[in-house]
């Protein structure tokens, strides 16, 4: 009889490359070793560590899809999704860190970008030597970034941008920042711009109760000029955004997991540990339903990420997927770590047991990059073909 393992059930591992394998274990070693340490103090005290940019940088996390000749580690999206789960069992905000550098501000940049920008920002990004940040949401249009309020008048030699962009990762740290903003024709259109720039200024936001090691800001145009060679050349509309948008979901889907796996992880040893009533917590049968479901849901759902990684290194997934496994990996990675806190009972309270620091985390998860809700309308629109979101 082959053996079950309570900790990888569908032997994920097994289905990977060696050289996936070698990238998840370095990635790994890296979390646990750096990243673990230091979380609780940095959580309590919404410090948010410049220093791990750099180290991210120099083992190849940042930007892994995009290809060596321009910094990047040239990896597969499988490997990328195998980093966010190792990163997010430690902390959902070191993982939105390196997300927002490798998907939403390496990737434009390396997909619309011209040769000169992609030389100018790729390898100090790829480094961690400088930090990027995306801005799309505003104070009166998330869910619909299509109405966004921000404009860019064309003038002799670039283009003057106004607008208030809000609830942006990274922002209040940010040497580069990748704006979205409509222009004359009220057309949508990406640029880049960089710190010091007249006009442009990013405050932060302070008293989030999740995402506390990640810092969030806002981005302000006063009319920043900007020459015409930061400004995306050929994109236009709103498949500009929604492209980094499909890779940052993606990892994210993993990463949801990967805080999942660790509420798992520490709730099954906590039940197994504590005695009440004179036998392990783990001993009672809601307890083990609760674990069991843990265990389904994190498998089932980890399967659904390695399928669709593996479509997009082929080039064929289709973005309603990643609607799929975004909306999948964080609603349920939310329940699991509710469940945890409950079966850890006061305890699950203090912050010195990490899983109420994984639920207050994503909230904000199952929140940004599309709602749960609004990955459930993509999905209706898909299945339907009537859009509910639609004036
Ligand atoms: P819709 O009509 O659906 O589409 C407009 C145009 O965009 C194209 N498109 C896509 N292209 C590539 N990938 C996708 N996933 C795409 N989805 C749509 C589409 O083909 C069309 O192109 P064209 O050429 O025909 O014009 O637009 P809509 O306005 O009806 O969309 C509605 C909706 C709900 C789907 C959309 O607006 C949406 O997804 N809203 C959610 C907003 C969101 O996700 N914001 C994220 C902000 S960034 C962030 O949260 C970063 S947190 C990072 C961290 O810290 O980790
Ligand atoms: P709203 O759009 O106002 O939605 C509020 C509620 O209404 C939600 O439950 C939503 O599902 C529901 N709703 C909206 N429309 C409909 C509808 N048609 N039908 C049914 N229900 C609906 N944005 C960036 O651009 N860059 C970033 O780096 C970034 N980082 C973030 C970091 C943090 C910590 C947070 C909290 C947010 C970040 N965001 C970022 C913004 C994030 O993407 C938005 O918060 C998200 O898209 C939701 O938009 P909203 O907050 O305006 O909510």
């Amino acid at each position: 009889k082959t053996a079950f393992d309570w900790a990888d059930p569908f032997f994920l591992d097994d289905q990977l490359l060696p050289e996936e394998r070698a990238v998840r274990d370095a990635a790994r070693a890296y979390c646990q070793d750096k990243l673990l340490p230091r979380v609780q103090h940095a959580f309590r005290h919404e410090q948010t560590d410049r220093a791990i940019f750099h180290e991210m940088g120099e083992l190849g996390l940042l930007g892994p899809t995009i290809p060596e000749a321009y910094g990047g580690a040239g990896l597969n999206y499988v490997s990328y999704g195998l980093i966010a789960r190792e990163i997010e069992r430690i902390d959902s905000g070191y993982r939105s860190m390196m997300s927002v550098q490798s998907s939403l501000v390496m990737l434009p940049i390396f997909e619309f970008g011209t040769e000169a920008q992609r030389q100018r920002y790729l390898p100090k990004l790829a480094r961690g030597e400088w930090v990027g940040c995306f801005g799309l949401t505003e104070p009166n249009h998330g869910s619909d970034p299509g109405s966004m309020a921000t404009r860019a008048r064309k003038v002799p030699g670039g283009w003057r941008l106004s607008g208030a962009k809000t609830w942006i990762t990274n922002a209040p740290i940010a040497d580069v920042f990748v704006v979205w903003a409509k222009d004359d024709e009220g057309q949508i259109r990406g640029f880049v711009l960089e710190k010091g720039w007249p006009g442009l200024s990013a405050p932060a936001i302070h008293g989030k109760v999740g995402l506390r090691t990640s810092i969030t800001g806002e981005i302000v145009m006063d009319d920043v000029f900007c020459p015409e060679e930061n400004a995306f050349p050929d994109i236009r509309g709103l498949k500009g955004p929604f492209t980094c948008l499909n890779s940052a979901r993606y990892g994210i889907a993993w990463g949801a997991l990967g805080a999942a796996e660790d509420c798992y992880q520490r709730a099954r040893q906590y039940v197994l540990d504590r005695h009440q009533f004179g036998r392990p917590l783990a001993a009672n049968q809601l307890i083990q339903k609760k674990l069991a479901d843990m265990l389904t849901e994190i498998g089932i759902g980890l399967q659904a990420c390695l399928r669709l990684g593996r479509l997009k290194d082929e080039g064929r997934a289709p973005v309603e997927l990643t609607s799929v496994c975004k909306r999948n990996s964080c609603g349920k990675a939310l329940e699991i770590a509710r469940m945890a806190r409950d079966m850890m009972g006061g305890n699950g309270i203090s912050d010195e047991y990490g899983v109420a620091r994984h639920l207050v985390n994503l909230e904000v998860v199952n929140t940004y990059e599309g709602t749960h809700d609004i990955h459930a309308l993509i999905l209706g629109r898909a299945i339907t073909g009537i859009a509910a979101f639609a004036n």
